[in-house]
């Protein structure tokens, strides 16, 4: 079968995002053979036909010798100089990383004129293709051999999309960007050069999973698993020559609502043949599905409860169905009580994954992976790592992200996260000597056979900068990047990203323009941090939707209760011995280290304590003034970005230049709205006035 990539070119309206023809100038002006037979070699090779004809190379046969040759070989290790490289957490020894299906080893040494990429398998050569990219010139240079392999598997991306308009949520939930890739009223979008595109970008940084409708199953998005399946299979015929596996969400209820059953118990025979048989259908139609995503008894979605069944029983009900045909499911540990009384200081939504899920580890199937949030509430600037991660060493974990930035600036806000993720990746649940969260998703250690990979929630919609904000195309980038190599240093990703996209050497400045991108972009996550909640509390935005400041929005509603805050103090005491008990669900030493303020980290204080308005940091400031200070300053930073980004006017496309310039007007505006809201709310609250006697609104 031969493919044809996805070609920027026919489609004028779509930003090439990380993937602009520049960024392939190195590949594509040299010699090139793909040896390797099969969709996916077909893919490579009909991406370096499309960087040849764009810069003068040329696609050569075994008679001639290329510059760059991307081979599909057993011996892909070839003893020339050994391994070395990323690496990137894998733990990869030289016996099983020529084996891994998506690794490759590059060859560029001094004595060989043709740099080589090795795979055992054709996902590796487009890897390596990908590799090769972004490596640009610096490839054909010499350096040791290198093997590469993701540390994790799937590398998965979920879109909250909705089939139908949802009345309150629109097309996307939590999609700020624009419409959906896949749906649009009710039916598929049918635009499949843009579907093409965006799996070429993700290949590009290593994704390969993606789930192509919203968590919240609603009536249309339910019928994609039974009658509406050709839609599915549309889509999934678009992502499987880059290499990306079509996974849907599906509803705990679909046996009732599709199947005419009774019940939807898991343990009830029929409910069980139902699942067997609906999974069969689908893998006749696709026979590379990835297999099912589901959220259960969580925000009104159906699940086991309801007939007195555990979360594993739901989810073994589903991995049975699918373990004939290789699948897997994801199973969300995003479950808590929505219905709460703000008086009842028992209840903490973020105590509630570990309390229904650490019990249960060891039930779940081998092809159950239990998808866990970062942080035990949800997607918060700055939350500490979810204790579910580090509990359940007997089940395969996934960790799930949000690229999409629903609590952090909705991608009208620059907020990189990278460095973040780069946090929760490196931390280490049981302390120095255990693995770390990326070891967890890997697999390493523990009898679980197995990890769960990564996950995020895609910010990419319609748009056509795909992100809505440009610069948020880094987040899709970062993300990608970290799931192959959760080591890799955030800033490094950034300069890469910075290279692809905006090809600085091909302008006028191009140390100017790495400055500043590095600038307004590099920092932007604690930027937002400091004119956001204080101290890790999250949830001061408005209810609903999630966008700009509401300190006791979501205070006094059934949804938890975040700061706490009264005259004498703030935040919220999740201690063992006075609190919530919170912070014993973490392992040691961390357990010990967030059960009191003296060593609590200060960035995570009021998650973990109520303390008094003058409770000293260690940067020496009270709590009261660092918020006067980081909100001052919050404001100020972002208003030097916007000062900073049109200063690089002349070395951007018109087009993204305006885009952003447009959206840090809202960020600067926004910015100043939080800082003056916290502000003012904690001077009424505390009394305290700030010392530098700053005009607080
Ligand atoms: C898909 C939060 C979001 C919801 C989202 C939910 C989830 O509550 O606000 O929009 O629903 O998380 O992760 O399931």
């Amino acid at each position: 079968m031969s493919v044809t990539p996805a070609d920027p070119g026919l489609a004028p309206d779509i930003d090439p995002a990380w993937l602009p023809d520049e960024a392939l100038r190195a590949v594509g002006s040299r010699r090139v053979r793909v040896d390797g037979e099969g969709p996916l070699a077909d893919t490579v090779r009909a991406e370096a036909a499309y960087a040849c004809e764009r810069f003068g190379g040329r696609i050569v046969g075994p008679g001639d010798r290329p510059d760059l040759l991307l081979r599909l070989a057993d011996d892909s290790l070839g003893g020339e100089g050994g391994e070395g490289g990323e690496g990137g957490g894998s733990g990869g020894n030289g016996e099983d990383c020529p084996r891994h299906p998506e690794g490759f080893t590059l060859h560029r040494t001094l004595d060989r004129t043709t740099v080589t990429a090795s795979a055992a398998a054709p996902a590796g050569l487009l890897h390596g293709y990908f590799h090769v990219v972004r490596l640009g010139e610096a490839a054909f240079t010499p350096a040791p051999a290198a093997t590469h392999r993701p540390a994790l598997t799937p590398r998965m991306l979920d879109h909250w999309d909705n089939v139908d308009v949802h009345p309150v949520m629109g097309q996307v939930e939590r999609g700020y960007a624009g419409g959906s890739l896949f749906w649009r009223d009710g039916r598929p979008r049918d635009e499949p050069h843009r579907i093409r595109a965006y799996a070429r970008l993700l290949a590009s940084c290593g994704i390969d999973a993606l789930a192509v409708n919203n968590v919240n199953v609603h009536a249309t998005e339910a019928r994609l698993l039974t009658d509406r399946l050709d839609d599915v299979a549309a889509i999934a015929d678009l992502l499987r020559p880059y290499g990306i596996r079509t996974h849907l969400s599906v509803s705990c209820a679909a046996p009732v609502l599709l199947g005419g059953q009774a019940t939807a118990d898991p343990l009830d025979p029929h409910v069980r043949a139902w699942w067997r048989e609906t999974a069969d259908r689908v893998y006749a139609r696709i026979p590379d599905f990835g297999g099912f995503v589901v959220k259960a008894d969580s925000e009104g979605q159906p699940g086991p409860f309801a007939y007195g069944r555990s979360h594993a029983d739901g989810a073994n009900l589903l991995a049975d169905a699918l373990a004939p045909h290789g699948g897997i499911v994801h199973w969300r540990a995003f479950v808590y009580d929505h219905r709460q009384d703000w008086r009842d200081r028992t209840t903490d939504r973020a105590r509630a994954a570990h309390d229904h899920f650490a019990p249960l580890d060891g039930e779940f199937r081998p092809n159950a992976i239990l998808q866990v949030k970062h942080g035990p509430i949800d997607f918060q600037t700055r939350e500490p790592v979810s204790p579910v991660i580090g509990a359940m060493p007997r089940t395969r974990i996934a960790v799930e992200l949000q690229a999409t930035q629903e609590y952090t600036g909705q991608q009208w806000h620059v907020c990189a996260l990278a460095p973040m993720w780069s946090q929760v990746l490196r931390f280490r649940p049981h302390g120095e000597d255990g693995p770390g969260v990326a070891g967890v998703a890997a697999g390493d250690g523990g009898g679980r056979g197995g990890g769960g990979g990564l996950v995020a929630v895609s910010n990419a919609g319609a748009d056509p900068f795909w992100t809505g904000h440009p610069l948020a195309q880094f987040n899709l980038y970062a993300f990608g990047r970290l799931a192959w190599q959760p080591d890799a240093d955030p800033a490094s990703l950034l300069d890469e990203w910075i290279e692809l996209t905006f090809t600085p050497n091909r302008t006028a400045d191009p140390d100017r323009l790495r400055a500043g991108l590095r600038h307004v972009v590099g920092g932007s996550w604690e930027t937002y941090e400091k004119y956001t909640a204080p101290l890790g509390v999250g949830f001061m935005v408005q209810p609903g939707h999630h966008y700009g400041p509401s300190v006791d929005g979501y205070e006094y509603s059934p949804w938890g209760t975040y700061h706490f805050a009264d005259r004498d103090g703030v935040g919220v005491d999740r201690s063992r011995a006075t609190g919530t008990g919170y912070a014993a669900q973490y392992g040691k030493p961390w357990s010990d280290t967030y059960e009191t303020p003296d060593t609590c980290p200060d960035e995570l204080l009021l998650f973990f304590h109520h303390v008094p308005y003058g409770h000293v940091l260690r940067s020496g400031k009270t709590v009261i003034q660092h918020i006067y200070d980081t909100h001052f300053e919050g404001v100020t930073e972002a208003e030097a970005a916007r000062a900073l980004w049109a200063s690089l006017k002349d070395l951007v496309s018109p087009a993204r230049h305006a885009r952003v310039t447009e959206r840090y007007e809202e960020q600067v505006r926004c910015a100043r709205e939080w800082r003056d809201q916290v502000n003012s709310y904690f001077l009424r609250k505390s009394g305290v006035p700030d010392r530098h006697g700053r005009r607080i609104h």
